[in-house]
């Protein structure tokens, strides 16, 4: 087929930024950029065990472990490295964060330096490189605070402490059976496939909305004795099905890739759980605030869902440290605000006994 009846990403992106005419292109100029790299990714997560790419960081000795005490793959390490090349030399970044850097990321001497800060996580799901299954890079583009713009000033964590809510753009790439570039500027969610031919992301999913409800939930289950009672109650009605509460059956998954989970409720509906649990008092939940629950917290709320810590608004959390963790339940809205509706009520009776005390909600709905 000679001509594709998609838009382009850059033609999309000039478009949408006609709706803000005294927009400079710089925030556009941005995106294509982190684009890019994330085609450069996609390229090299392709070849796999060709490009030699695949295992752990490190010369074969112990494997490196990047600031989150995690486990490094060398695929880790090369994503987060084609960030930075792609974008620091562009005169739009006061600076970045990005799991696999400890401290922020200053923009070399030799470029200058703008408006924005780039925040993201290179290679997410990144446990399942070795076996194949898809991965992907998210990222957030915040407004630098106006003191480091004016004097050109090396950044601070305290700069990135921005709640989700003040981001400009949030976005992912999903390295699956297609590649894809997943992007909110803040007027709502469209998602773009590569065509590997011509090199570039079309838009093939615009205004992508999550249904509101859903039989589909994806949690971690091997943590249950670790889970909150809300949690406990939430995903034991769902185990219950039609026989239960919720009077209908659902279905699990788990793919350990936080971005394929997303992007399959995107498509489809569904609710993701990676609660604060008591496994490690030090990890109130897995996942990190700034480059995982916040861009992907955006995407929801802006494609119709809802995005949550369990007990408040994902996009209303003001951050503490550039790496902190957090319990996050996103997806379809009336799931997530049952889950919230759980942990408001009273912690359940001990006496399990009187079945009365033990049914909280005495409506079925
Ligand atoms: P990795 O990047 O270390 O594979 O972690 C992926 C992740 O941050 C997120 O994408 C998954 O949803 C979650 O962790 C999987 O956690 P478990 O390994 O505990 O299932």
């Amino acid at each position: 087929m000679l001509l594709s009846h998609h838009s382009t990403l850059t033609q999309f992106l000039i478009e949408e930024r006609r709706r803000h005419p005294t927009a400079s292109g710089d925030l556009n100029a941005l995106i294509l950029d982190v684009a890019l790299a994330c085609k450069a990714i996609a390229r090299t997560v392709a070849l796999g065990e060709i490009g030699g790419v695949l295992g752990n960081q490190g010369d074969g000795a112990a494997a490196s472990v990047n600031v989150q005490g995690e486990t490094q793959k060398k695929l880790d390490v090369v994503s987060n490295e084609v960030f930075l090349q792609r974008t620091e030399w562009s005169g739009l970044l006061a600076g970045m964060a990005s799991e696999e850097m400890e401290l922020p990321y200053q923009i070399p001497s030799q470029y200058p330096r703008g408006k924005y800060l780039l925040v993201f996580d290179p290679l997410d799901g990144s446990s399942n490189i070795d076996v194949n299954v898809s991965v992907g890079s998210i990222f957030s583009i915040l407004r630098a605070p106006a003191d480091v713009v004016e004097s050109g000033r090396d950044v601070t964590e305290a700069d990135f402490f921005q709640p989700g809510a003040q981001q400009c753009v949030a976005g992912y790439a999903l390295y699956g059976p297609t590649t894809m570039f997943v992007l909110t500027v803040g007027n709502g969610v469209n998602g773009f496939t590569l065509d590997p031919n011509l090199g570039e992301f079309m838009l093939t999913h615009p205004r992508i909305q999550v249904p509101p409800d859903t039989q589909e939930f994806a949690i971690n289950a091997s943590n249950a004795r670790f889970w909150e009672a809300p949690v406990k109650r939430y995903v034991d009605e769902c185990l219950a099905g039609k026989t239960g509460a919720r009077g209908k059956d659902f279905n699990m998954r788990w793919i350990a890739s936080m971005v394929a989970e997303a992007h399959r409720i995107l498509m489809r509906g569904g609710v993701f759980l990676y609660p604060r649990d008591n496994k490690d008092p030090s990890k109130p939940g897995r996942l990190r605030l700034l480059y995982e629950a916040n861009p992907v917290g955006l995407l929801m709320e802006q494609a119709g869902g809802r995005a949550s810590t369990g007990r408040e608004p994902m996009m209303d959390v003001i951050p503490t440290s550039l790496h902190q963790r957090i319990g996050l339940v996103f997806g379809s809205k009336n799931e997530v605000e049952r889950i919230e509706r759980y942990h408001r009520e009273p912690a359940a009776c001990k006496d399990d006994a009187n079945p009365l005390f033990v049914e909280r909600s005495l409506f079925r709905d």
